[in-house]
């Protein structure tokens, strides 16, 4: 296991001096945010930020996310294109010898919270998502100010795209997933990488949209799509624990037998309703994931991909990126850590 940590190149106020001192970090996590989504992702920007990052004796390891043009997603003509800068983009990444790309197949929005600032009883304050608040909400009408948006888009993109996918279903979307892949994961894996599909999150349709990696047969079925050890999953507990009906420990021993999990994000949550959560401490005792039987699944599977602490509390007055300050999710490295080292010497009975 390589314990990773995501950072947001020169505009996240965390430097990278700070993450080479949580122990046992040693990886990066990270992306270019200042190309168009749907070009190529030069070799020369990638080398610029490799180098800022093992310029501080780290690695980068993982690129998250090489957004997909919603063109693709959509299944238009022009997807080819896009494909195409796709494919180019990772070859140029695997040139640096960067293994690991994490996306997603989500319409329009990304991971999508109703509230960014819900102060819990410890008086932290961290993401949570009502699904009652989030139905109230009419995005033709409504502001623009929904927490969690990658993108922001303005009112007439925003309408048209909704426009754009009044007639995608999930069995549309399942097909241009299916054509995405069939072409760029011959490349992913003629170059080493492997990619991993980020799950939905939160793993249900919002706004009428469709979402479809959403449980256990939506994963079985995209492995089987091309079946590859380059077309695998971000095992992403929160996002997957949202849906109380997915059993994860199942999921990362099947899925991470078969070789299909090359990166995890390690995150808790607790259930306020059947389709509402709010986001916790990393440890077991607070939330409705059991991280000591992830860590220990992962463990039994021989899982020798990258984990990252996902999403933290706001904590000790810090004030930064939802979901990423430094303070709490440093906690959440160490803690995976160390559980880690705790349930790997057990098991070798050391
Ligand atoms: C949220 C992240 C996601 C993730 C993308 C991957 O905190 O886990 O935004 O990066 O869905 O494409």
């Amino acid at each position: 296991m390589e314990m990773t940590f995501r950072w947001y190149g020169d505009n996240d106020p965390i430097p990278l001096k700070y993450i080479k001192q949580i122990p046992r970090v040693t990886g990066i996590v990270s992306a270019l945010y200042d190309v168009n989504i749907g070009d190529v992702w030069s070799t020369e920007k990638l080398k610029l930020l490799k180098r800022k990052i093992e310029a501080e004796g780290l690695k980068f390891s993982v690129i998250e996310s090489i957004p997909i043009h919603e063109d693709i997603k959509l299944g238009l003509p022009t997807r080819d294109e896009f494909i195409d800068n796709y494919c180019q983009s990772i070859r140029n990444m695997a040139s640096l010898g960067i293994r690991v790309l994490c996306y997603n197949f989500m319409p329009v929005f990304d991971w999508t919270r109703t509230e960014l600032n819900l102060e819990i009883s410890d008086g932290s304050n961290v993401l949570s998502y009502d699904h009652e608040q989030l139905k109230n909400i009419n995005l033709r009408e409504g502001t623009l100010e929904l927490p969690g948006w990658a993108t922001q888009y303005k009112k007439k993109e925003l309408d048209d795209l909704l426009d754009a996918y009044s007639d995608t279903d999930e069995k549309k979307l399942w097909s241009n997933l299916e054509y995405f892949l069939k072409q760029v994961i011959p490349v992913a894996e003629e170059s080493g990488v492997k990619m991993g599909i980020h799950p939905d999150d939160p793993p249900w349709p919002i706004f009428n949209l469709p979402r479809i990696i959403t449980d256990e047969a939506a994963l079985e079925h995209f492995v089987k799509i091309v079946d590859s050890p380059s077309n695998g999953i971000t095992f992403c507990t929160g996002s997957l624990g949202a849906n109380p009906k997915i059993d994860l420990i199942k999921s990362i021993r099947k899925f991470g037998a078969m070789e299909r999990i090359p990166f995890a994000h390690c995150r808790n949550i607790k259930h306020t309703g059947e389709y509402s959560f709010h986001e916790v401490e990393h440890p077991t005792e607070f939330g409705d994931i059991n991280m000591y039987e992830v860590i220990k699944a992962f463990i039994e599977v021989g899982f020798t991909g990258a984990i990252r602490p996902d999403h933290g509390r706001m904590i000790w007055g810090e004030k930064g990126r939802p979901g990423y300050g430094l303070y709490d999710r440093a906690l959440g490295s160490i803690y995976i850590s160390g559980l880690w080292e705790g349930i790997e010497k057990t098991l070798k009975g050391k």
